[in-house]
């Protein structure tokens, strides 16, 4: 099974491995060379500083390591690094906690049932598992068998290898990754507005604009240092937040548009319509640089401010006096994240912020934009580089040329390169229950806490005949489903690069040894590789920086091209470096950079586009057993997804509540009995929970709000999606709430 090939990293392996599997490991850990990657790298004196990028969100903070002997003691957020300028949140200061949990992956480890014990082996043993059982399934019921999915979370580097060995080397037709649980609906409306999938935005347009309009968007808690540039904006900005919830950001925002949930798409469409109605358009700039205006017009001449105000509860003076707001603005930058993103006709939402920074010329200046903020470290990276929505660097599936041109660099046969991006992640949960999938390979996500409609995901995931879970912890509640855990290491304990939102690019290091035999992503791929027999596909593939280099080869006259950026070295001295960045340009360390400067868009005819479409029906409407709206999201900014990584570090956990809790308006709580921190039952047609009660104004009567980062939430939430993009519908779902006496609580 183990590929033969003199001097393969498998045979250098074998070479190494005596049978429980120690020696190769410890042996590898001494060998910068090998493919261990204990070892710091010799670049790192002892007791020197080094700075890299955060792994948790998407604002790529800089974070000064500080090492001693060898290992990273603490951090501290860099002074200098463009992005937080001397800021970062509790996560970015307890970084280094999590890669010391005593529930770290140290050894692969099987079992052949579900339930029973997982048992230890070495990784010449899981590999040839993983090989066999893959192979075994894919020879039965064809390669479209097996599919992956993958993450926002992981380097560049890592994350293209996933991408291309699985459907080049591998036959895997089908992959995707938890980035559509998060960012496919902005995709979708940048491919189509813009002509690719582009944040137009720098970070320093939160300091330019007077005018900024967030929607859907909870950055005090979801992007704090964001937030902080926000406030540092010396133009006594207007900040409008569009939520229904009275967010933390709504709290010091200058205006709250309180909506009914899921009204957006009505209510921007109200917008417009006043804008026409009222002569504020920028004519001039959409004559000149875009096309679809006049039906666009045409579509929101259905839609006046009547209609917007009967669908999401404001007032027509208050959606007026929005309009005027934008009108009067000189620059008017509207962010928008999940609110927005999450929902049954996201991507419509997320076109009509489009249309509305287009119609009023707030694009491409200091200030202004469409901006869709990102969620996870490296989920701009995952957009262009994962190959599962886009080809290699933003490209298309379904075009012969890309095609070709990723086979060429990458010395494939263009035949293995399918001719479309395979299925999403929904969809691969459907071809499970209907048989057709029948292995996957999970890495760095965690769907049995994350996906929605929780009780079908699992079951969907233990009916796999294999299942693989690559990840740092062995805890995990997808890893509770695996019949194969591989070990890997964490941030900090491998390098790469990560794009954050504003398009930067930023280097991450080494400054901490894996703990046990888990092994990098990357050393992981390049041995999957090997032991299933496409190692040569990726002789070139040799280091994360080599890597790094083909990719940006790859970008070569794509709109993402990089092809101007050196190695990690440049990278890092030029404190991070945005795309694009082709060949023979430069820039300056720390500059900030926005497209569109010159009123030229992505598409052939080099215009945005507007796009509209009728508004549809929430897809599960309250009722008389259950009458109320749940909203999901994140909860405290010292909480991070499915915690299992913050809920490892005790300041980050002294920082979040103590158990889960559900937000309820005080008109609900006192018409249900119910009094503060009573424990509550909160059910859907799909599940139940229970919950303290959080009594407060933060959500609207009718509402209530449960953070993500509780396993149980997602016991509630119903199985929507955009038909576009095909994100999750998170944010919305009829529940019922009930007080719990305490004799029901279930122990
Ligand atoms: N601390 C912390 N920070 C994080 C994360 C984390 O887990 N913890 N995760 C990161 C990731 S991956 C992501 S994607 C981002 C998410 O960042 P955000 O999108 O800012 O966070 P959410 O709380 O998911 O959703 C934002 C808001 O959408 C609102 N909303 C719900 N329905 C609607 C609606 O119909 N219309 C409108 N206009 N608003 C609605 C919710 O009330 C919520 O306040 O955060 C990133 N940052
Ligand atoms: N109800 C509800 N559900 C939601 C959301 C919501 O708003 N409401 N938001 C959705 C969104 S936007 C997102 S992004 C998803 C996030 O959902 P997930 O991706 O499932 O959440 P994480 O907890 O970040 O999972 C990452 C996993 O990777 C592991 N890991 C971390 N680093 C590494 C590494 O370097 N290598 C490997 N191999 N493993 C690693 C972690 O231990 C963890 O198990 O949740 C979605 N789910
Ligand atoms: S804001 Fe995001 S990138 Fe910055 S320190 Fe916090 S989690 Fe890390
Ligand atoms: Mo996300």
């Amino acid at each position: 099974m183990i590929s033969k090939r003199n001097g393969s990293i498998v045979e250098r392996a074998r070479r190494l491995l005596r049978d429980d599997g120690s020696v190769l490991t410890r042996e590898l850990l001494r060998s910068p060379g090998g493919f261990g990657l204990g070892q710091v790298p010799d670049k790192l004196k002892p007791d020197a500083t080094t700075t890299m990028i955060c792994g948790f969100c998407s604002t790529g903070c800089g974070l000064d390591v500080h090492m001693k002997d060898g290992q990273a003691v603490s951090v501290t957020p860099s002074v200098d690094y463009p992005v937080n300028l001397g800021l970062a949140c509790p996560k970015g200061w307890e970084a280094l906690t999590p890669l010391k949990a005593a529930d770290r992956a140290l050894t692969p480890m099987t079992r052949e049932h579900a339930g029973e014990r997982l048992r230890a082996v070495s990784w010449e043993v899981a590999l040839e598992a993983f090989t066999a059982r893959f192979k075994a399934i894919q020879a039965k019921h064809g390669p479209e068998s097996v599919a992956f999915l993958g993450t926002g979370q992981m380097p560049l580097e890592e994350l293209a290898f996933l991408g291309c060995l699985a459907k080049f080397g591998m036959g895997m037709k089908h992959g995707d990754g938890n980035t559509r649980q998060c960012m496919a609906t902005a995709v979708a409306a940048y491919k189509s507005c813009f002509g690719f999938d582009a944040p137009p935005y720098s970070y320093a347009d939160f300091e330019e604009s007077d005018v900024l309009v967030f929607i859907g968007a909870n950055p005090c808690i979801a992007h704090p240092i964001l937030w902080e540039r926000v406030c540092r904006n010396p133009h006594s900005p207007v900040v409008v937040v569009i939520d229904p919830r009275r967010t933390e950001t709504a709290q010091q925002a200058t205006a709250h548009l309180p909506i009914a949930p899921k009204s957006d798409l009505e209510l921007f469409y109200g917008v417009a319509n006043v804008l026409i109605r009222e002569g504020w358009v920028d004519r001039g700039f959409v004559e000149a640089h875009t096309e679809g205006f006049d039906e666009f017009a045409k579509h929101v001449a259905q839609f006046p401010p009547e209609r917007a105000s009967a669908r999401s509860g404001l007032p027509v003076e208050r959606i007026e006096r929005f309009a005027e707001l934008i009108h009067r603005g000189e620059r008017v930058s509207f962010w928008w994240t999940m609110g927005v993103n999450q929902s049954h006709e996201g991507v419509k939402v997320a076109q009509a912020i489009i249309a509305l920074s287009l119609m009023t010329g707030n694009i491409g200046r200091p200030g202004t934009g469409a901006n869709s903020i990102t969620g996870q470290c490296n989920a701009m990276g995952s957009r262009l580089f994962s190959n599962t929505t886009s080809l290699l660097g933003g490209r298309k599936w379904d075009d012969a040329e890309h095609r070709a041109t990723v086979a060429k660099r990458l010395g494939v046969d263009a035949s293995v390169i399918p001719t479309d991006g395979g299925m999403a992640y929904d969809q691969i949960m459907e071809a499970i229950l209907r048989d057709e999938i029948k292995g996957l390979w999970v890495v760095a996500t965690n769907p049995a806490h994350s996906w929605i409609n929780q009780r079908d995901a699992r079951d969907i995931l233990s009916r796999l005949d294999y299942l693989v879970v690559q990840d740092m912890y062995v805890s995990s509640h997808t890893a509770d489903l695996a019949h194969l855990v591989l070990p890997a290491a964490a941030w900090g304990e491998k390098e790469g690069t990560f794009i954050n939102s504003e398009r930067r690019i930023g280097v991450i290091k080494q400054v901490a040894r894996a703990p046990g035999e888990a092994l990098s992503d990357f050393r992981i791929f390049q041995l999957v590789a090997e032991t299933w027999g496409c190692g040569e596909m990726f002789a070139e593939w040799s280091s994360p920086e080599a890597v790094f280099g083909i990719l940006k080869e790859l970008t070569k006259d794509t709109p993402c091209d990089i092809t101007g950026v050196g190695g990690y070295t440049e990278v890092d001295s030029l404190r991070g470096v945005q795309w694009p960045l082709p060949e023979g340009e430069k820039v300056a360390p720390g500059s900030e950079r926005r497209l569109f400067a010159d009123g030229n868009f992505y598409h052939e005819s080099g215009r945005a586009r507007f796009i509209c479409g009728p508004s549809t029906p929430v897809p599960e409407e309250v009722d008389e057993r259950f009458p109320m709206v749940l909203l999901t999201g994140r909860g405290n900014s010292a909480q991070w997804h499915t915690q299992t990584r913050t809920g490892k570090s005790a300041v980050l956990q002294t920082l979040a509540p103590e158990t889960i809790y559900v937000e309820i308006s005080p008109r609900d709580a006192d018409r249900l009995g119910i009094a503060p921190n009573d424990w509550v039952r909160v059910s859907s047609r799909r599940g139940t929970l229970e919950a303290r009660a959080y009594v407060t104004h933060i959500v609207q009567p009718g509402q209530v709000f449960i953070p993500m980062h509780y396993v149980q939430t997602n016991r509630l939430t119903f199985p929507a999606f955009d038909p576009t993009s095909r994100q999750p519908a998170y944010k919305h779902c009829a529940v019922n709430v009930g007080r719990l006496m305490l004799h029901d609580r279930a122990r």
